[in-house]
């Protein structure tokens, strides 16, 4: 039976957000994946390769770092185990980067021990149908019971390594490298002294800083000016922030529960997984963010007497129609209700 791990919300129906990268770079005319590092026999596979392997059929359910969860989907590809066992691993490899052909870059890590445990797979098939270019076709690697960063899309190569090698969201962003849902393993925090994270406070200037994980629960910041400023994973729990600027600024998955946000502007924010839960929100303005996974209100609030729901105040607030519909299930009723 599937569970939904600590933090998490289901999409509303088929929905399968888009995360990250929309599209791969330039595409190979074959598509090919590189097997390297540490193994007896390094060869590139065909997608017409690894297809004439033993095929692994695995149901997953998938849980984003931005806290919404799709349960149940089914992948079919090779699995790590059998695919290494055709180029046989030397002894001394101990970790695996999965690499992607992206804009970006892409690639993430895992130890291969942990790999082979959690049977990853190289999928290239999802739900009956060939995995579309918007979620990595023609291939991608699937990590069962790891966030879902770890599942790197357009796969094109797979290095075995000695040593770690983090990949882009480990050590661009701050993402935790183990990445376990049920450990809630999803981020660590910016390194900054008290010192210094007081006198920013005190200027209540964080244009542009990174200061994820950032700790300012309970503090009186009205005015604040946060505008594209990196803060995932922030504390503002309890915190006096009339007026505060955080246009353009990474907010995915911050913590604004009993906040008093009234007249914040969040215009083109990534506030995906935050938390507004208990917060006044009156006469925010959320033009153009990006609010998935977001929570206005306790999950099962429709159980809950009123009292016990934890709403956010939303008068006048500005949400768009497709922001709304963008929501897990029980948030977007939500706000349909308080925002008709
Ligand atoms: N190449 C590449 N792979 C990637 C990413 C990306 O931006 N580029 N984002 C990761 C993240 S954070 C998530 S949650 C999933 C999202 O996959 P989806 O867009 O198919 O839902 O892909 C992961 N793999
Ligand atoms: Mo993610």
């Amino acid at each position: 039976m599937s569970v939904l791990p600590p933090g998490q919300q289901l999409v509303a129906g088929e929905k399968w957000p888009l995360v990250g990268e929309h599209k791969s770079g330039p595409r190979p005319a074959i598509w090919q994946l590189d097997l390297k590092g540490m193994v007896e026999r390094p060869q590139f596979f065909t997608i017409a390769d690894l297809q004439a392997m033993p095929q692994t059929r695995q149901v997953i359910d998938i849980h984003c770092v931005t806290r919404w969860s799709k349960l149940g989907v089914q992948f079919v590809g090779v699995s790590l185990r059998d695919l290494l066992a055709q180029v046989g691993v030397l002894t001394t490899a101990r970790f695996a980067s999965f690499e992607s052909c992206s804009d970006r870059g892409h690639s993430s890590s895992l130890s291969l021990a942990t790999a082979l445990e959690l049977e990853t797979l190289l999928a290239w098939e999802v739900d009956g149908r060939p995995l579309s270019d918007l979620h990595g076709g023609p291939l991608r690697n699937i990590v069962p019971n790891r966030y879902f960063y770890k599942s790197v899309k357009w796969l094109c190569g797979l290095e075995l390594l000695a040593q770690d090698r983090l990949g882009y969201w480990e050590s661009d962003a701050g993402y935790h490298n183990l990445a376990d849902p049920w450990q809630e393993q999803r981020y660590l925090a910016a390194d900054i002294d008290k010192r210094t994270a007081k006198r920013l406070l005190e200027t209540r200037d964080l244009t542009e800083l990174d200061l994820r994980g950032f700790q300012a629960e309970g503090l009186e910041l009205e005015d604040l000016i946060a505008c594209r400023a990196k803060m995932r994973d922030a504390n503002f729990r309890h915190g006096k922030l009339c007026r505060a600027n955080f246009q353009q600024a990474n907010l995915s998955n911050a913590h604004f529960e009993h906040a008093d946000l009234r007249g914040a502007n969040f215009i083109e924010a990534d506030v995906e997984g935050a938390n507004f839960c208990n917060a006044n929100l009156q006469d925010c303005d959320f033009r153009g963010a990006s609010l998935f996974g977001a929570s206005f209100v306790v999950e099962n609030w429709q159980d809950l007497p009123k009292t016990e729901r934890q709403a956010a105040q939303l008068d006048g607030v500005r949400l768009t129609p497709e922001q709304i519909e963008s929501l897990a299930t029980n948030q977007a009723a939500f706000c349909r209700m308080r925002l008709p």
